[in-house]
């Protein structure tokens, strides 16, 4: 092994110090952000390590049954929800918090508020939690606007107001994927040193790929482009190969593995579902951000999803994201849909 190789293994980047270089890069920063990501992580440790021993510690299950101790059981998604409600409020740097799991946004109280409104969704994937295929958390940041009154206001606000936006999956190994506005970066956490290293950095989507990923189950209900693009993937007109499919039906495999190896990750609206399954705030915001931090684009049949503003914190939208050029044939296909009407 060359000195360099070695120098690589011994110098380890860890999300932390990473974090805090990109802070010493801004002189008027408080280190404030760093202080929340550093509880983000620890809730990302601590659902990883109860995802892993899910089937050990009988954490799979409904909620509300009972161990042999007659303990309360908790659902990894309740469970998750709670482990990273007390991180981000411990913090002290949150005021406000949209989790997938609350029906309100949850307002932190006055002792413990600080700057930042953190949108996530705790463990998502959830049918695929009790089969042990890959799942995650995915979130994002935004700032207040006044700190000493925060209200829903600053939550409902474009995905262009995002400051920062990220994805943890619990699979083979346990990475995180980051950008806080420039740059997309991976982390991956090394279980014997407890830590989150870099090992995925300044990631850049494929401007094209070979894959696109879709539940074509709900193929009968699409609209007029979706099922266009999709028939254009498998026979291509132009003499290029088809496409493979892949789809896992955990949102953060499947963007993961989009951002990695390039394609295209879509769960359009249908006749079922006009507005697609998809949460606006913590799931195709933080997701946009990433894929356009990286190269990449997001779309939602009618506009950029970045510039989407969500009118409640539930909203839904359809989602045609990844690699730049994918992107761009269905964009092309849902403007010479409108072109027609
Ligand atoms: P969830 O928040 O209930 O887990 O639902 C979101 C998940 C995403 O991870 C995934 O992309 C999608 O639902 C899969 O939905 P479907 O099973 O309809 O294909
Ligand atoms: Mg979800």
């Amino acid at each position: 092994m060359d000195h360099a190789a070695q120098a690589s293994q011994t110098d380890l980047m860890t999300i932390t110090r990473f974090v805090l270089n990109e802070q010493s890069k801004h002189p008027e920063a408080r280190g404030d952000f760093s202080i929340l990501l550093s509880h983000i992580v620890l809730g990302c440790k601590f659902v990883c390590s109860a995802v892993n021993k899910a089937g050990l510690a009988k954490l799979i299950g409904l909620a509300g049954e009972t161990n042999i101790q007659g303990e309360e059981q908790k659902k990894l998604d309740v469970l998750s929800n709670d482990v990273f409600i007390k991180a981000l409020t411990s913090s002290g740097r949150t005021c406000i918090l949209v989790s997938e799991e609350d029906e309100e946004a949850i307002f932190v109280e006055p002792s413990l508020q600080g700057r930042y409104i953190v949108v996530f969704d705790p463990l998502d994937g959830s049918s695929n939690i009790d089969c042990g295929v890959s799942i995650g958390t995915i979130f994002g940041i935004y700032m207040v606007k006044d700190k000493v009154k925060p209200t829903l206001d600053d939550v409902l606000q474009s995905g262009n107001a995002m400051l920062a936006a990220g994805y943890c999956m619990y699979g083979s190994s346990c990475m995180l994927v980051l950008s806080t506005g420039s740059g997309v970066n991976g982390f991956t956490l090394d279980p014997s040193l407890g830590e989150f290293i870099l090992t995925h950095s300044d990631i850049k989507i494929p401007k094209k790929g070979k894959i696109y990923s879709v539940n074509e189950g709900n193929a009968k209900y699409w609209d007029g482009p979706t099922a266009k693009y999709v028939e254009k993937c498998k026979f291509p007109k132009d003499g290029s190969l088809s496409k493979s499919l892949r789809y896992v039906g955990s949102m953060v495999a499947d963007v993961h593995r989009t951002l990695l190896y390039g394609g295209i990750f879509l769960y359009p609206g249908d006749k079922k579902s006009p507005n697609g399954k998809l949460r606006v705030l913590y799931e195709v915001f933080p997701m946009a951000f990433l894929m356009e931090k990286a190269g990449g684009q997001a779309f939602t049949g009618k506009q950029r999803a970045l510039d989407l503003v969500p009118k409640k914190i539930h909203d839904r939208s359809p989602i045609f994201l990844g690699s730049y050029d994918d992107v761009e044939e269905v964009k092309a296909l849902y403007a010479a849909e409108e072109h027609r009407a």
